[in-house]
């Protein structure tokens, strides 16, 4: 009886206690919520309603982590804000001058390096579904890895405990990305440079669309050139020729284009329209989405094969594998040279001139390992570098018949594509106002990805990167108007979205990107570019490459001789628009073409 009594009391207390916690638990805020814990430190929830903060490593500590150890006060007295770093790093030709042409070159480049890849966790951290540290995440590689974790699920509003109950409809956001009129990038980015972050990016973005939002197909996390070889092994035993490790190829007009997809038979996104015979094998299933990009594939695939037939020279006694495999590693160690030291020499608009030596990094902490964060492929949505039309050899195509328009590829040849697209303004990114309409559901689709995937706020991120949390929209933005509406959608500046605050940020003056776009862009890329196995110890010598020759085609690749090299005549070619009366001269094939 006694017994009995003692086990009813247990009972009615578990059904109080499990009572408790459905409902009086819901009054009581997650802490987390409040994202309590600064300079990176951990936020752990204990017991319902108090949490700590793991402070370890941050150089900093207390209840918040927010009190510097001495030696981070030393070094906050002496860091310099960004904004004055990036003053002086665009400025001072007669400074830089200098520098580049002295062993100062070496110490500023591996000082750049240094600091902008501390920033990220190596091996990476949190994902789409954990907030915390676990194997999983860890392991499974079909995850985007995450810097900061989601909001928690039970926070009571959507970026945590500011801003309103609901966050705005995308469609009324949308206003402040559409482009009013063209506003070419101050920096004088050419549309060559649109199409190579186009297609370089998408070898290691793939969100995974069945999945929800986080996920990605691209395992290789990095430059594996997988956008050129396919992204499984299936794929790639298709795109091969079998023959001096050559990749299939076509010629049309005479000269090399990616293989028929009869010949090839891949998975390659195209609509109905396209007739068979314009459809071409590509690594990467979308890239017959615009001339661009299959210009790109083509001009990969030529060096390919060029690379196979200089090692094959060498070394006549390499079977097709190795010389297919050697070639590969060769191609990814030219695509991270010219990322360096012209691609992120264009966007930075930094007079320092960049430089890709891994051996830089040989006597420093870094981890050669990388996985791609979810944040980094939100932020690399760049929609507005793309213009309202293009303009080649003479014609003018707007943007809609440019659409899986894959024969304009072989109508002009891969030169006057080139010499078009170097000639051509880039939009600039960052500001807002800027996109084209027809692009306009591509940021609808990432506003609406991020917030499934409960992406924190944009001043988080700035805390995150060490940059001052925006205090107002009027401080966040130029436009009046875009500071008032803004204002009203979100209600608080602590409750702005990570996309649209990296997009509609005011550029920094005459550049091409706002503050937040470089300080947090540049680590992700720099990161993931120098982490790859070639740039390591074991893997950074002639033998790798097949020799001398195929280390000096790495070491000296540059853009210019990945098209003149590839083509029947040298076209202008750059990141940059015509600079000079001399490089805005025409150029025309020689008679005998
Ligand atoms: C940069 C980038 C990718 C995205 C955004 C910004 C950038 C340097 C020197 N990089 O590479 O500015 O510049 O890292």
């Amino acid at each position: 009886m006694r017994e009995v009594c003692i086990l009813t009391i247990w009972g009615f207390t578990l059904l109080l206690l499990k009572i408790s916690s459905c409902t009086g638990d819901s009054n009581v805020v997650n802490p987390c919520c409040y994202f309590p814990c600064q300079h990176a430190g951990v936020c752990v929830r204990f017991d319902t309603d108090r949490f700590e903060c793991d402070c370890t490593d941050t150089g900093f500590y207390g209840e918040n982590c927010t009190t510097p150890e001495f030696w981070t006060r030393i070094r906050q007295m002496l860091k310099p804000r960004p904004s004055f770093l990036h003053f002086f790093l665009t400025h001072f030709h007669w400074f830089w001058k200098f520098v580049n042409s002295s062993f100062l070159r070496d110490t500023f480049m591996k000082l750049v390096l240094t600091a902008r890849t501390h920033f990220i966790p190596s091996p990476p951290t949190f994902n789409s579904k954990y907030g915390y540290l676990n194997w999983e995440s860890f392991y499974n590689l079909s995850y985007y890895t995450r810097l900061l974790p989601p909001v928690p699920e039970d926070c009571p509003l959507p970026m945590g405990t500011i801003g309103k109950p609901t966050l705005p409809n995308p469609k009324l956001l949308l206003p402040f990305f559409k482009r009013t009129k063209f506003r070419p990038d101050p920096q004088g980015t050419s549309v060559m440079f649109v199409f190579m972050a186009q297609h370089f990016t998408h070898q290691f973005f793939q969100t995974d669309f069945q999945s929800k939002r986080g996920f990605t197909k691209a395992l290789g996390h990095g430059i594996d050139a997988g956008h050129i070889y396919g992204g499984d092994l299936r794929r790639q035993l298709h795109l091969r020729l079998f023959k001096d490790g050559k990749l299939k190829y076509q010629l049309i007009n005479g000269d090399v284009y990616p293989p028929k997809l009869s010949e090839a038979p891949v998975h390659m996104l195209y609509p109905k329209h396209v007739p068979p015979e314009e459809r071409l094998a590509i690594g990467h299933a979308q890239f017959g989405l615009l001339p661009g990009l299959t210009m790109y594939a083509t001009l990969w695939l030529r060096e390919h094969n060029r690379v196979c037939d200089v090692l094959k020279a060498e070394h006549p006694t390499w079977n097709d594998e190795q010389l297919f495999q050697t070639s590969r590693l060769i191609i990814i160690g030219e695509i991270i040279c010219i990322v360096i030291e012209e691609y992120v020499q264009q966007l930075s608009g930094y007079l320092m001139k960049l430089k890709f030596d891994p051996e830089m990094l040989f006597d420093a902490q870094f981890q050669y390992s990388n996985r791609i964060a979810l944040e980094f492929s939100l932020l690399y949505h760049w929609h507005p570098l793309v213009p309202d039309s293009f303009h080649i050899d003479g014609h003018e195509i707007p943007l809609s018949q440019f659409l899986f328009n894959t024969s304009t590829v072989w109508r002009f040849g891969i030169e006057k594509l080139v010499d078009g697209f170097s000639r051509q303004h880039a939009g600039q990114i960052c500001g807002g106002y800027n996109s084209h309409e027809s692009l306009l559901y591509v940021s609808e689709m990432v506003l609406n990805g991020s917030r499934e995937a409960r992406v924190q706020p944009f001043n988080q991120y700035r805390r995150r990167f060490g940059l001052k949390p925006y205090a107002s929209f009027k401080e966040f933005t130029d436009s009046e108007e875009m500071a008032k509406g803004l204002e009203e959608l979100y209600g608080d500046i602590e409750a702005l979205e990570f996309y649209p605050g990296l997009l509609l940020e005011k550029p920094i003056p005459g550049a091409i990107l706002g503050e937040s776009m470089v300080e947090m862009g540049a680590p992700f890329s720099l990161k993931g570019v120098l982490s790859n196995p070639i740039c390591s110890p074991h893997y950074w010598k002639p033998s790798t490459f097949g020799g001398e020759t195929g280390f000096n085609i790495i070491k000296t690749a540059t853009l210019k001789k990945l098209v003149c090299q590839n083509t029947k005549w040298c076209p202008y070619v750059d990141y940059h628009v015509p600079r000079n009366e001399e490089e805005a001269k025409p150029r025309q094939p020689p008679s005998e073409l």
